[in-house]
């Protein structure tokens, strides 16, 4: 059978699951342990067996989300993404050192970054989360706010992500799944309610798998994470994470300003007047801290 083309819906450590034009799925091998390794979101070029299929190459990627492995090693998670879905919501309550790592994630791969505050039918108007919306909000990122469970803000993010592959990432248990299942209602996914036979465990999710939407692009659902490893990165790639702070260091007095002792520091004024939110600051700082010297 001659080769065809078709997009990794899931790969895992020695094989991957591929959509062809038409949707149907194939288990592929890989072909040799040489070579790069096909993550979700690769374009392939595979050859039917009898059954399944072996990737014969992938396409070159338009990028690709890493985050550090536990050595710190930069390892793929996924490829040709248009935007990434931060989702937060009041419970569990935002981890905010972990928003910020995907902030710096983000712009290091200059993906458009959004804020899905989720679970909206249970919060307050007025509770911590919106402050901590608005810190963001105010330097420009887009945040959204609506429910998976009653389909509440739905019109306004299928707006703004029409046609686009989008990940969902964030802590465990916010709704990302629950999320992709109600903007792809065909979708059959198992959701994080406690299992009531067995009384063990949520349905978390545990592998990064693509899903075609209908209309075009794909969704993204990851597993949650506690943290991200960054320090693959540079102390500037991580600035840039911070654009608020990043414009305000231009102007102290010296240029290598630790923010600290030194006078005349803008970081210090502008902390001081509430331009800068102390929280962001603290972030940059242990991420810098982590960060390789380029
Ligand atoms: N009230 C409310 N509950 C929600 C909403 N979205 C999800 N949930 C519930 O939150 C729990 C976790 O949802 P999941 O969709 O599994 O969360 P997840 O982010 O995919 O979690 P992981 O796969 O572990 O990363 C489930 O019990 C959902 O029913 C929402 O908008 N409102
Ligand atoms: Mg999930
Ligand atoms: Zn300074």
């Amino acid at each position: 059978m001659s080769t065809q083309q078709g997009v990794v819906v899931t790969s895992t450590g020695n094989h991957c699951i591929v959509s062809d034009n038409h949707g149907a799925l194939h288990r592929c091998q890989l072909r040799g342990r040489r070579g790069q390794r096909p993550v979700c979101g690769d374009w392939v070029s595979w050859q039917p067996l009898e059954q399944g299929g072996v990737i014969e190459s992938i396409s070159p990627r338009r990028n690709v989300l890493e985050r550090g492995d536990f050595r710190g090693h930069p390892r793929a998670l996924a490829a040709n993404i248009d935007r990434l879905l931060l989702v937060i919501a009041p419970v569990p309550k935002p981890d905010r050192l972990l928003m910020d790592r995907y902030c710096v994630l983000a712009h290091a791969m200059s993906l458009d970054l959004t804020i899905w505050v989720n679970k909206a039918d249970i919060a307050d108007e007025d509770d911590a989360l919106t402050q901590v919306i608005e810190q963001y909000a105010a330097f420009g990122l887009t945040t959204l706010r609506g429910s998976a469970l009653t389909g509440d803000g739905m019109a306004a993010l299928e707006r703004l992500t029409a046609g686009e592959s989008v990940i969902l990432a964030g802590q465990s248990g916010v709704g990302k799944s629950s999320l992709t299942q109600r903007l792809i209602p065909h979708l059959d996914l198992r959701i994080g309610e406690i299992s009531s036979a067995s009384g063990q465990g949520r349905h978390t999710t545990t592998e990064t798998t693509r899903f075609a939407r209908p209309q075009g692009g794909a969704l993204i659902d990851s597993p949650g994470v506690r943290t991200l490893r960054l320090d693959h990165l540079s102390p500037r790639a991580v600035l840039h994470g911070f654009p608020e702070i990043a414009s305000v260091t231009q102007q102290c007095r010296f240029r290598d300003c630790h923010h600290s002792q030194e006078p005349d520091c803008a970081v210090k004024a502008a902390i001081a007047s509430a331009a800068i939110d102390p929280q962001r600051l603290e972030s940059w700082r242990t991420l810098t801290a982590e960060s390789t010297d380029d």
